[in-house]
């Protein structure tokens, strides 16, 4: 019998202070790592980039020049926001397993056209967390595009048949008007996008919420519903997992 599989994204605004150059949340890695390692098993965790990546990416202009030296630069920055998460998760009894985009998937324009999901699927079977992040990519049209991890946690769910996919950001959900909006189909989507701002701190190269609502609206449209909750808050990662409604489910039309 195939393994429940799960798919978590934590976003780099919620593991880093987005306006400090590499400046890690010490003290929230450390709370995720210990929730993510009581959840339950067959989960792929993901994660942004922060003040690691996009930092760099801007600098170098990543998303419009190709630059060997900031790809190595973006790169090196998104691994070390990586080993500390691995880290953490170690310190809290999971298995992890760093797996950098870089060395395992390749973009079109922007979009991935392939990724090696054989090892993936194989870490998962044998009960370990495989742990991934946005990054810089090879693209065969731009030479190297940012690769965000919301574009990575869709193309998972798809590969993976995930069961649940989750998106902890540092908001409770998608805010309109002041208030958490349970639902997002395409059907409410043009009401509340106007309200859908980028993120914030640092400049965030790979788009904020509208970008993320997009990505999760076209997994919507296959089957996959996700739900985008605040990993800010304690305990959340648990509800999210199980299914709970702790923030706004994006889903397909009725
Ligand atoms: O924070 C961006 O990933 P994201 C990756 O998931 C880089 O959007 C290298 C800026």
């Amino acid at each position: 019998m195939r393994k429940m599989v799960g798919i978590l994204k934590i976003g780099g605004g919620v593991l880093t202070d987005k306006t400090k150059l590499e400046s890690p949340r010490m003290e929230t890695i450390e709370r995720i790592a210990a929730e993510v390692a009581s959840s339950s098993s067959g989960l792929v965790l993901v994660h942004g980039a922060g003040s690691f990546g996009h930092i760099h990416a801007d600098k170098y202009d990543l998303r419009e020049k190709f630059d060997p030296e900031g790809i190595l630069e973006t790169h090196r920055s998104v691994v070390r926001l990586n080993e500390i998460v691995v880290e953490a998760l170690c310190r809290a009894g999971a298995h992890p397993v760093p797996v950098h985009p870089l060395s395992c998937a390749l973009l079109q324009d922007g979009r991935i056209e392939d990724m090696n999901i054989g090892p993936l699927t194989e870490m998962i079977e044998r009960g370990l967390l495989p742990v991934l992040h946005g990054d810089v990519v090879m693209d065969r049209a731009r030479g190297a595009d940012i690769l965000s991890g919301d574009q990575i946690i869709t193309h998972l769910a798809r590969s993976l048949g995930a069961d649940v996919v989750a998106l902890g950001t540092r908001e409770d959900g998608v805010i309109y008007g002041g208030e958490v909006v349970s639902r997002v189909t395409r059907e409410n989507y043009h009401r509340i996008e106007p309200e859908l701002g980028g993120s914030r701190g640092v400049d965030d190269v790979t788009g904020g919420m509208r970008m993320k609502v997009m990505e999760l609206l076209d997994l919507a449209d296959d089957g996959i519903p996700s739900l985008i909750f605040n990993a800010g808050k304690k305990g959340m990662i648990e509800k999210a997992l199980e299914g709970e409604l702790v923030g706004t489910l994006v889903e397909g039309s009725s």
